[in-house]
């Protein structure tokens, strides 16, 4: 088996050439299709070397340089490079390409999306278009001319402006288009097809008009309003924060249905897959229309942190994404509630991150050795890179942040630049020194802090001291102190008890722990306080005090800031669970009871109690749990909600009743009443007597969000409803791609020891397909992601009927493969038994002939 070599970057060295233009003509055919591809080249070094060209999956027809076409002696040709030997410093280099768009499965490159052509270049996906230094710091200003048949392509769209059009021969016509950003060719995209289009426009701030367009499949131009809507608040939110416009006279968007990922940010062009873009009252829920504006800003966003200054190297990907990410989560706390949004920031975080960072292909935020860079589109880069990006924003203040950005986009605005050059921005606006913040760059792991405290009667004295350890990782790195900032508010203990007093803080401030260990004295302290760490969880860490639970029951109600007040209670919930994994037979003490019963009673926001109400999840508990055992797991955290359920039934069916409205709203409150009474409504449907509540909201719904609560109620809880509410879902939505999407997820969480039979089943079923990436993890993603209980089934069948269909993908779609992997080489979270089960099938994966890239890596770091 070949083993494919990995790329370290501390080997990065500036490219040897530059390629300055880029004139592109592509002639659309579903088997052959031409593309004519000239290039002004520039060489960097002083002498003459070779010009070594990235190149895959296509026929080279032809390789001239300034007009002379070169005989096959003149060049060599791999399956992964094309090798010239130029003897100037500068010339034309023209290239002629032969592609195969209709075979092209693995989504890279030009493919068809249905009946269109589309492209996904990021990371390396331009080589499958034409020969070319396929790395981002070579930056060209591309001309595109599109070429295709006239009647089935109507709309052919490239980066930038529209400069030419017309007719051709044989029905066919060309539009040219002109992008005068320099940008590295991960950005380049090109669409052909017939699409509805919905036009909008907008003006920035400095008077720039631009036409907003967005292409979607013919028939779903009333699911498009809400992203044009999500895409001009993106815009002006932009310009508020961070004094960003827009730049090109058009912003095109354009939805399909076969995409690897969310978006993509292609310059002036994003590509869309269609589940982030089209959304409508009775199709789609609260929560893809949450989705929808957070990936149309992030995508925006780009056009900033990402386009305008771009990443010297992969190994830099944090240094757009996890700025990007930052970026779009805060627009999306801005647009909605900043407290939800967090919470559900954070429980992304430690379910997924978390055990990413303590798995076999645990990275640092900027990874320093890469097999395939596909494979580093990871929670890690995105989501804790956000965090590390937060963290700044924490220690440096709003103004001080916003200082560093303008100082960014002052030094490197065109260039393709490295994380440090980010962090010295930031540390130079604002004379503070980042050295040993650096470090979070570098260092894998998610650390932990051990926090011990005293308080000393006589002299009124409270101390806490706070020491960070830090894991040792799969990958043996040797682990260095990092600059972790703790929001710390002390909370006066005679508040706690008074009847009716409130947020008695007596300290609220942020802390810097840069050494192992730190210690803070506190005067003037009348009594022992409640230490409430990581406000606005302001560090992606572990924390570890010993609490008691009467303490958390007093940070629940009295801490000032929203996410502390939660987290009390995940801690709360997370200690039983654990208790009951150890011993099924473990009470839950009354007053645990009581606190949910208040904060169902108070007058809190409904949003923030749906998430108050909300148990960690399985992979949060199976991340803090040491060797888990899943069907452990699973029975305590379904115990733990039946014994709500059953302690707390009248209060839970009087909110379910009062969150329940006939008339459908979209405002931020009548969204918080339906994520109440949803989650109200899976608590009690762990009783078999609100089978008919289930089906009383299923019939009745007026929305998806009401409508697929229902039925998944029924899936959890298996009730006897499930089945009947089941096909009549899908008897109503056969013909809706997005929503059977969410039928098939929904068949996926069954609660029921059969459940595999269904899954294997429902792949030979007539709407599914392991080509189109939404649908696979629909079915096969949501059986290893979210139904942890089946997937890890004693007898192994769950891991055998994942490790099947990645070997199907493998050939397929190799990045979806991957990516769906996950859950497997995790394995040594779990308990001895489940870990044979697991390593039979990754070695059955690893054995396979033919694997790809992806897959080979993986398998690798989780075998060795
Ligand atoms: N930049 C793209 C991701 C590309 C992934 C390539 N496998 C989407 C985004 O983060 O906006
Ligand atoms: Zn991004």
């Amino acid at each position: 088996m070949t083993e494919f070599a990995p790329r370290y970057l501390k080997d990065y060295s500036a490219p040897e050439y530059q390629i300055n233009t880029v004139n592109l003509e592509v002639a659309l055919n579903d088997s052959a299709t031409l593309v004519t591809n000239s290039m002004s080249i520039q060489r960097m070094v002083t002498t003459n070397v070779p010009l070594v060209l990235d190149g895959e999956h296509m026929v080279l027809k032809s390789v001239a340089i300034n007009g002379a076409e070169l005989s096959s002696d003149d060049y060599q040709v791999t399956d992964s490079a094309l090798t010239i030997f130029p003897n100037a410093e500068q010339f034309e280099l023209t290239i002629i390409t032969e592609l195969n768009p209709s075979a092209n499965t693995a989504l890279e490159g030009l493919y068809k999306s249905g009946e269109a052509y589309c492209t996904q270049c990021e990371a390396e996906g331009f080589r499958r278009i034409s020969y070319f230094l396929d790395r981002p710091d070579v930056m060209a200003i591309y001309t595109t001319k599109v070429i295709a048949d006239k009647s089935q392509y109507p709309y052919l769209l490239a980066n930038g402006n529209k400069i030419d059009a017309g007719e051709l021969d044989d029905d066919k016509h060309f539009v040219t288009w002109h992008d005068p950003f320099p940008k590295p060719c991960y950005l380049f995209a090109l669409v052909a097809g017939n699409f509805d289009l919905l036009t909008s426009n907008y003006t920035t701030r400095s008077g720039r008009q631009v036409a907003l367009e967005l292409f979607v499949d013919k028939g779903n131009l009333s699911r498009a309003e809400h992203a044009m809507t999500s895409l001009i608040k993106s815009m002006q939110w932009d310009e508020q924060v961070f004094d960003l416009e827009y730049d090109l006279d058009i912003y095109m968007i354009v939805a399909v249905d076969f995409f690897n990922m969310g978006a993509m940010e292609n310059k002036g062009l994003n590509v869309f897959n269609s589940k982030y873009v089209l959304a409508d009252d009775l199709s789609a829920t609260d929560e893809d229309f949450f989705n929808i504006e957070a990936v149309i800003a992030h995508e925006y966003f780009h056009n900033w942190t990402g386009n305008r200054v771009t990443c010297r190297d992969w190994f830099q990907l944090s240094l757009k994404e996890g700025l990007t990410v930052f970026r779009d989560q805060q627009f999306s706390g801005d647009m909605n509630s900043a407290a939800v949004t967090r919470i559900k920031n954070v429980r992304t975080l430690r379910s997924l991150q978390f055990a990413e960072d303590a798995g076999p292909m645990a990275h640092p935020i900027r990874p320093e050795k890469v097999v395939e860079m596909n494979n580093f589109y990871t929670m890690t880069v995105y989501e804790k890179g956000a965090e590390v990006i937060r963290m700044m924003h924490t220690i440096l203040g709003k103004e001080g942040f916003k200082a560093g950005i303008d100082l960014y986009f002052d030094r490197h605005d065109g260039q393709a630049v490295t994380c440090d050059d980010f962090v010295a921005a930031m540390s130079d606006a604002s004379n503070v020194d980042l050295s040993t913040f650096k470090n979070w760059y570098s260092q894998s792991g998610t650390p932990s802090l051990i926090v011990t405290d005293s308080f000393d009667q006589s002299n009124n004295q409270y101390q806490i001291s706070v020491k960070q350890v830090h894991p040792q990782a799969h990958d043996k790195q040797q682990k260095q102190n990092l600059h972790i900032p703790i929001n710390l508010e002390l909370l006066a203990t005679e508040a706690i008890n008074a009847e009716g007093s409130t947020k008695a803080n007596v300290v609220n401030e942020l802390l810097h722990l840069k050494e192992t260990e730190q210690t803070w004295t506190f005067s003037n302290i009348d009594k022992q306080p409640i230490p409430v760490l990581l406000g606005n969880f302001s560090a992606p860490v572990k924390l570890e005090f010993d609490y008691t639970d009467e303490q958390l029951l007093a940070i629940m109600v009295n801490a000032s800031d929203a996410f502390n007040r939660w987290d009390a209670g995940q801690k709360l919930f997370a200690r039983y669970i654990e208790m009951l994994v150890n011993d099924e037979a473990t009470e839950v003490p009354q007053q645990v009871y009581d606190a949910i019963a208040d904060i169902l009673n108070s007058g809190a926001d409904e949003a923030l109690k749906a998430e108050q109400l909300t148990l960690p999840s399985f992979d949060e508990m199976a991340d803090s749990l040491d060797k888990v055992n899943a069907d452990k797991l699973a029975n305590a955290l379904s115990r733990l909600k039946i014994n709500i359920a059953a302690k707390l039934t009248d209060v839970l069916f009087a909110t379910y009743q009062q969150c329940s409205s006939t008339e459908f709203a979209k405002d931020g409150k009548a969204i918080g009443k339906r994520a109440l009474k949803n989650v109200c409504l899976n608590y009690l449907a762990s009783a078999k007597e609100f089978d008919s509540v289930v089906i009383g909201q299923f019939n009745n719904s007026n929305n998806m969000t009401d409508q697929l609560a229902a039925i998944k109620a029924a899936a959890l809880n298996d009730l006897p409803c499930f089945e009947q509410v089941m096909a009549s879902f899908e008897q109503q939505w056969q013909d809706d791609t997005l929503v059977m999407d969410k039928w098939f997820s929904v068949n996926a969480l069954h609660n029921h020891p059969d459940v595999i039979n269904r899954v294997t089943k429902l792949l030979s079923h007539p709407k599914f397909s392991l080509d189109n990436p939404n649908r696979a993890r629909s079915l096969i993603g949501a059986f290893a992601f979210s139904n942890g209980k089946y997937f890890h089934q004693h007898d192994g069948q769950g891991y055998q009927f994942l490790a099947d269909q990645i070997a199907k993908l493998n050939t397929i779609n190799p990045q979806v493969a991957s990516r769906i992997l996950t859950p497997l080489i995790q394995y040594k979270s779990f308990a001895k038994e489940h870990q044979q089960q697991m390593l039979t099938q990754l070695q059955r994966l690893n054995d396979m002939p033919n694997l790809c890239r992806d897959l080979q890596e993986k398998l690798t770091a989780t075998l060795n």
